[in-house]
């Protein structure tokens, strides 16, 4: 197989002549081809097969020790000028930065094979879905891919039709992480990564491309490609609405898109159309409406088990891609809150020792595809999208944050995802337990300057007359002594119930400074332990407490400089005077 496009053909011999690989194979996304990727990678030991009977075709892979998780401290945006990436970005001039990492990439594919992977973001019919391609030299890339994408034939179809797509050229270079960098050149719509072989520095489809560059291109077209999962809620009557919700890494987005109702909520269903990505557009009345553009998951494992999350546990005993779990005698994959099985070889392939640690890596990752999920909502693959009735923002915050509010308008909601903070968890590498601001979930992965962003979401709101409410929720509230307040898991349908209920102005709510937060009869907590003075903490706000929150957020708002939309200042200003 080869290419019609003269531009992707030209590109593919260019990178040739620059990674020196010994062959070339251009991917078609077949099973056959799958089969003998995995084949391969079984008898090199890239691959280790698990237990046959109890996951059928599940396969572990063990990344090197020092290449584990995102690194954001290696990730550039690369545009001309350095303001356009923003404080929010690290920076590099474009001409430097393609010097200094095909100066890597030189003869790093000598003695590898380079695939090709014309890859679509998204339905393969949508008009609202983007392709790309990924050169890469690592079968395990190829395989992941396949899961995570609309990958193969039919992509490099539409690539000829459309004649444009996102280049992305990937190596594992020699996992030395002092050679190790992501970089983006979105003017370019082009992503470089070398020297990390795994998840979001290494498949290219998912935050380099559905994320940094995706939201360089929403801006100039007039769209949001945004961090947020989006979920479909069917009630009783068999009526169905949709929201999307951002929450920085690691809070708890894979559990919330494959929410299983209590069985207080008997007929309710939560449909998940994704579980990370959004790509909204306003159709032509006016209604935002929202693609996943992926086709897999690429979900944390340890903590996964039948109550904090059923459909993934049972997704993930078939055709599942582990990397860096623990594994039993019998060869079945382990991880710590897994609930049963002893790990008798921990992540690295070592005996497994409690005294070195956890036994499965906390950022080890399942794969799989989407269809695999229970609660996969079939409209997942409408090209039209689904509609979206609220937009949700969300944090790990021990103390601070209610349970739930709703943002005045579209221009607060704007700022209500601005000022989003949580506490860091084990996704990216750093210290973990520290809060630390992540405006829209999107710190890590919006390709410019988050004020040229906040700017963008604000003309948003002046696209339609229908816009979604926004609202902001936070699951993880604490009591003194460390206990988390609200139940959280399948209980956190309540909260999605009394927010579309406020959409449809159904639901009682008082207003505070900071948005509506229900009263305590509006939000259902029957059958729920929760004594009364707990539900008002979760359901009030400390205005002093607020106050130096806001102190916090205008202090992070002022290190944007001129680019801070004034709009968002007045608004700040207004909550700092409401709070007193
Ligand atoms: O460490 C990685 O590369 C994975 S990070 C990740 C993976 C899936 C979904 N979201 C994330 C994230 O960090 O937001
Ligand atoms: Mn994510």
């Amino acid at each position: 197989m080869t290419t019609q496009n003269a531009n992707l053909a030209s590109w593919v011999e260019e990178v040739a002549r620059l990674t020196k690989p010994d062959n070339i194979h251009w991917c078609d996304g077949s099973e056959a081809e799958r089969e003998r990727l995995i084949e391969m990678m079984l008898a090199d030991g890239t691959l280790l097969k698990l237990n046959e009977k109890t996951y059928p075709n599940c396969y572990l892979h063990r990344s090197n020790p020092n290449d584990v998780a995102r690194v954001e401290h290696l990730t550039f945006v690369c545009t001309p000028e350095r303001d356009d990436a923003g404080p929010n970005n690290h920076w590099m001039a474009p001409a430097d930065a393609h010097a200094k990492i095909d100066a890597l990439f030189d003869g790093c594919m000598k003695g590898r094979t380079m695939y090709v992977i014309p890859y679509c973001m998204g339905p393969i019919d949508s008009p609202y879905s983007r392709c790309g391609v990924e050169i890469t030299d690592s079968p395990y890339v190829v395989v992941n891919m396949h899961l995570m994408t609309r990958a193969g034939s039919d992509a490099l179809k539409r690539i000829e039709r459309e004649g444009t797509f996102v280049k992305g050229l990937h190596s594992i270079g020699d996992l030395d992480p002092e050679k190790r960098f992501i970089m983006h050149f979105p003017e370019e719509l082009t992503i470089k990564s070398i020297g990390s072989g795994y998840g979001g520095n290494a498949l290219l489809g998912k935050k380099c491309h559905a994320l940094r560059i995706a939201s360089w291109q929403a801006r100039q077209e007039g769209w949001l490609a945004e961090h947020m999962l989006i979920v479909g809620i069917e009630n009783p009557q068999g009526e169905k609405k949709y929201v999307a919700a951002a929450f920085p890494s690691a809070c708890g987005k894979t559990n919330l898109a494959m929410l299983i109702p209590p069985e207080s909520h008997e007929g309710w269903k939560i449909w998940t159309v994704g579980d990370d990505i959004a790509w909204m557009h306003f159709d032509e009345e006016g209604q935002l409406r929202a693609i996943n553009p992926e086709a897999g998951y690429f979900g944390v494992v340890p903590g996964t088990n039948r109550k904090t999350n059923k459909n993934a546990f049972d997704m993930i005993t078939h055709d599942t891609i582990f990397t860096n779990v623990a594994v039993t005698e019998d060869m079945e994959p382990w991880w710590e809150g897994r609930k049963n099985g002893t790990p008798v070889i921990d992540w690295k392939g070592n005996k497994y020792d409690p005294a070195n640690g956890p036994a499965a890596h906390p950022n080890s990752r399942f794969t799989v595809s989407a269809k695999q999920n229970p609660s996969y909502a079939p409209e997942a693959e409408d090209p039209r999208g689904v509609p979206i009735s609220a937009i949700i923002f969300g944090g790990r915050r021990a103390s601070v944050a209610p349970l739930v509010y709703q943002a005045k308008d579209w221009e607060h909601g704007v700022l209500v995802g601005a000022s989003v903070a949580s506490e860091t968890t084990a996704a990216a590498t750093g210290a973990v337990g520290v809060v630390r601001r992540d405006p829209m979930a999107m710190k890590p992965f919006c390709g410019y300057n988050f004020g040229d962003y906040w700017n963008h979401w604000l003309a948003m709101g002046q696209r339609s007359g229908k816009l979604p409410q926004i609202f902001h929720v936070n699951w993880f509230r604490q009591d003194a002594g460390g206990n988390f307040m609200w139940p959280g898991f399948g209980e956190n349908l309540r909260v999605l119930r009394w927010i579309l209920d406020r959409c449809e102005n159904r639901a009682a709510a008082q207003e505070t400074a900071i948005g509506y937060l229900p009263t305590k009869d509006a939000l259902d907590t029957s059958g729920l332990d929760i004594d009364d003075a707990t539900l008002e903490t979760l359901l009030s706000i400390d205005n002093e407490e607020w106050k130096t929150e806001v102190a916090g957020v205008r202090e992070y708002f002022e290190s944007f400089g001129d680019r801070l939309p004034a709009k968002l200042r007045e608004r700040l200003d207004q909550v700092d005077r409401d709070l007193g």
